[in-house]
């Protein structure tokens, strides 16, 4: 303790006071550390040895305790209007949750008073970005939960290093806490401590701090994902100047040994992993992997657009994961991968929907939920909750892009907007400029999945993809991103918009997706090298007729279908737009926006 540096053990000294856990420990990072941690979580029954693969490991939570939980996340600021948009009367904002510092303080402290009494608290010096990268920055997470430091091991840079870069420098302060201090008072499911009835999100912007109670599940409790990398990260980067987005980067290289990198923002459980690590099945093209899941870009001294990836691991959706869909992803997480919510297999390995003709005929299933001898057939539930997860080294991903650590960051080239989209969306089509792109942006919509704690599969406005990660007033974050437009000297990115899942009248998707995403790839690779392949539209310029490869596709694809742009329907999501952009964002939604939407409902209707 007393070898922290001051503002650490200061803040160290404040959550023991506060917590009251029986024991403090530093983590350093080291190997050791982490396997009798990991032996540790084994022994408590928290984690159960998966023998088929090496040091991996299966966590079953409690099931009230396997999502985001977004009504409970709140962004903490004086002013309301500095977290969310004023919405129009009598309409509740979709862009997030305020409550004031004051009011928040007093909520912290009906939970956090003594609340580790009887466990450990562990203290994650930790790094988002590579170590000393200029681009990063260093968070302190003290918790209660020995899983959350083992998956902080593979998701963060984390330990002494850490301490030895931050030196007496500033950090997030991230306290998160599962609620449930021993002797317990109720018993536990799964052996999985958390406490859903008083689950909690705190952010204060104003003092860069993180505090979560209740919930020990991925976004709620890794707090240097969603919670530092998007929502702290979202409003630094306006006060600094930079971006931190819910985005891929991906690294793309064409028979020539061309390259280019590519940033894309789909919505959660939408295919931002898949897209990472994607397998192209057009001959020629390379993918490599930058990150799957945040981007933290900033335009260096020469105008370029450069971007990180602030995290150290994947936190990845397993279901609809196999050999065929993202390979890639299955070779990473061979070893050393704590898999969350999966079925498990009598031979000692993991099952998820989509692996069904990857297992031995004679494996038995037990489901994530305990149900022996699981089949599709006998049970009405599914075998891995439909947001399941793998949590797994960077480092293990065999199409890692060599450039992914490098301080400065890989320059972005092109930027991907995209969501689930069953109908009217076209497979691809670009911004006409920079400030269209925006607005392409600002009207993503994309049906809920299992990501969130959503009850329909109803389709959602979600702008950015960042619609439950906004850290301030969405209407601002739009004006950061108009800003860049007026400045000099910048080499602006072209937009684009993508859509995997259109489909056609018996519902099934037009398009083949995964590997077969890598002709839109192609076409947007070649205009980023400005070839005339392009044809205007309403909506903007979609590919050529002829243009997109579709040499050696397995199954013809319906063009017309998956390009077509419906008047009706586009009229009708003109009418969706402004209906969500005058009651959501109001007062606070930047001129360019409303004239983009006006420009867009003149030229469907004029088509
Ligand atoms: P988060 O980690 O929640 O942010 O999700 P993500 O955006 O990384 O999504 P991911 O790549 O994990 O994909 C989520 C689900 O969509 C998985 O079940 C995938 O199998 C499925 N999916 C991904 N890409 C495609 C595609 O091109 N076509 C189809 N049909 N499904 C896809
Ligand atoms: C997402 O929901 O976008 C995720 C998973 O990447 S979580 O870490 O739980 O936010
Ligand atoms: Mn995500």
């Amino acid at each position: 303790m007393s070898q922290l540096p001051e503002k650490v053990f200061n803040y160290v000294e404040e959550n023991i006071n506060l917590c009251k856990p029986d024991s403090v420990h530093i983590c350093d990072g080291s190997q050791m550390e982490n396997d009798i941690l990991l032996y540790q979580l084994q022994k408590d029954g928290i984690l159960k040895k998966l023998p088929k693969y090496k040091n991996c490991w299966l966590a079953k939570t409690d099931p009230a305790d396997v999502a985001r939980v977004e009504r409970l996340t709140y962004i903490s600021t004086e002013l309301k209007r500095d977290t969310i948009p004023t919405p129009k009367t009598g309409v509740a904002s979709q862009l997030g949750n305020w409550m004031s510092p004051a009011d928040m303080e007093e909520q912290l402290f009906m939970r956090f008073p003594e609340c580790m009494k009887g466990r450990t608290m562990y203290v994650i010096p930790f790094s988002m970005g590579p170590i000393g990268s200029p681009l990063s920055k260093i968070g302190i997470q003290c918790t209660d939960s020995p899983y959350v430091v083992a998956s902080m091991n593979i998701m963060t840079r984390m330990g002494v290093k850490v301490l030895d870069s931050l030196k007496d420098g500033d950090f997030v302060k991230c306290l998160h806490s599962v609620g449930r201090p021993l002797p317990l008072t109720a018993p536990l499911h799964n052996n999985w401590p958390c406490d859903p009835k008083n689950t909690l999100v705190a952010h204060f912007q104003e003092r860069n701090e993180i505090c979560s109670f209740g919930s020990g599940y991925g976004g709620n409790s890794l707090l240097g994902k969603k919670c530092f990398a998007l929502r702290i990260g979202s409003k630094l980067a306006q006060r600094e100047g930079w971006f931190a987005e819910h985005m891929l980067i991906l690294g793309l290289e064409n028979s020539k040994g061309e390259k280019k990198y590519i940033a894309a923002a789909f919505p959660s459980a939408c295919g931002k992993t898949n897209l990472a690590m994607m397998t192209p099945l057009l001959p020629g093209y390379k993918v490599t992997c930058v990150g799957d899941d945040i981007a933290w870009m900033r335009f260096d001294e020469n105008g370029q657009l450069r971007a990180i990836n602030p995290e150290n691991g994947f936190f990845g959706v397993a279901p609809g994961t196999s050999n065929k869909t993202n390979p890639c992803a299955m070779d990473t997480i061979q070893t050393n991968t704590i898999f969350t919510n999966v079925a498990e297999t009598s031979d000692g390995g993991v099952f998820w929907e989509g692996l069904e003709k990857e297992i031995d005929d004679d494996v038995e299933i037990t489901s994530w939920l305990g149900e022996e001898h699981w089949t599709k057939e006998k049970s009405s539930k599914t075998a891995a909750h439909p947001n399941s997860r793998f949590c797994t080294p960077a480092s293990q991903c065999p199409i890692l892009d060599k450039e992914w650590e490098c301080p400065k960051g890989v320059p972005i080239d092109a930027i991907i907007f995209g969501g689930r989209r069953p109908d009217g969306v076209p497979l691809v089509y670009e911004a006409f400029n920079w400030q269209h792109g925006v607005f392409l942006g600002a009207s993503m919509r994309s049906e809920a999945t299992a990501a969130a704690e959503h009850k329909a599969k109803s389709l959602m406005h979600d702008p950015f993809a960042m619609r439950p990660f906004f850290g301030y007033n969405f209407g601002d974050y739009l004006k950061h991103w108009m800003s860049f437009q007026d400045k000099k000297n910048l080499n602006l990115p072209k937009i684009f918009h993508v859509n995997w899942f259109r489909k056609n009248s018996e519902g099934q998707f037009l398009w083949p997706g995964f590997g077969e995403n890598a002709r839109v790839l192609d076409w947007i690779f070649r205009r980023i090298n400005n070839e005339d392949i392009t044809q205007k539209s309403p909506i903007g310029l979609l590919p050529k007729f002829d243009s997109l490869n579709l040499d050696g596709l397995d199954n013809p694809v319906d063009l017309e279908a998956l390009f077509n742009i419906p008047k009706e329907f586009w009229l009708d999501e003109v009418k969706a737009l402004e209906k969500y952009f005058e009651e959501q964002v109001n007062v606070d939604l930047p001129p360019q926006i409303r004239e983009e939407l006006k420009k867009l409902e003149e030229r469907v209707k004029n088509s």
